[in-house]
């Protein structure tokens, strides 16, 4: 069983989707970070860093508990352990973590971002402009890829599955999907996945 220490976050949705794609059972462990749980003792314990999503596998390597922080390290061991979303082939299996890391180094630092500065009651004009010209910067270049394969490793991968709940945040940080309609195509296909409804909801 999987213990899953989440929130309702793009970075948290990301493992529950991965986990009903892969069909693995899990429980869920709400960590209020509105009301600063992610700095319990017994949180950190889970994840140093203070930040959801973390995991607990009571079977993971060698058959002992295994505990893990950062979403995208999180993807990479469910696909490790189930054989799923990382392509077997080499070329394959870099094209993925190369998606894989532009998400967690790019797509989710700067939309978070931006995020935080759509939420402040003040305007901060400096901050806003800058983190609006990156998303809208990413967003090409997440539609100049997808304008040349179906998924952005070309099979669906935990790349998408990195990718897609910050996109599903659309609205929120003004982004019309018509503009970019790769982004739009592959969007709607996620949207229609039945795990990806499921993964979205916790
Ligand atoms: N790089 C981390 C980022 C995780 C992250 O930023 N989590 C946010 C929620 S989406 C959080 O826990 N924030 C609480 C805080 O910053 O105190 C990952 O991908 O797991």
């Amino acid at each position: 069983m999987i213990e899953l220490y989440t929130w309702g976050t793009p970075n948290g949705r990301k493992i529950s989707i991965m986990l009903e794609e892969c069909g693995l059972p899990y429980n869920v462990h709400k960590v209020d970070i509105g009301k600063g749980e992610q700095f319990t003792p017994e949180f950190i314990a889970l994840s140093p860093n203070s930040k959801i999503p973390a995991i607990v596998d009571s079977s993971g390597p060698e058959g002992k508990p295994m505990t893990i922080m950062e979403s995208g390290a999180i993807l990479v061991y469910l696909a490790g352990k189930t054989g799923k979303f990382l392509p077997k082939s080499e070329r394959g299996k870099y094209k993925a973590l190369e998606w894989l890391m532009f998400q967690m180094g790019g797509v989710g630092p700067m939309f978070g971002q931006l995020h935080v500065f759509l939420r402040q009651a003040e305007p901060v004009p400096y901050a806003l402009e800058r983190y609006t010209k990156e998303k809208n910067r990413l967003y090409g270049v997440l539609d100049r890829r997808l304008g040349e394969v179906k998924y952005l490793a070309g099979e669906y991968t935990i790349a998408d599955i990195a990718t897609y709940p910050w996109v599903a945040r659309h609205d929120f940080h003004k982004t019309d999907l018509a503009e970019y309609p790769n982004v739009k195509r592959w969007f709607d296909a996620i949207s229609a996945r039945p795990a990806v409804v499921r993964g979205m909801a916790p």
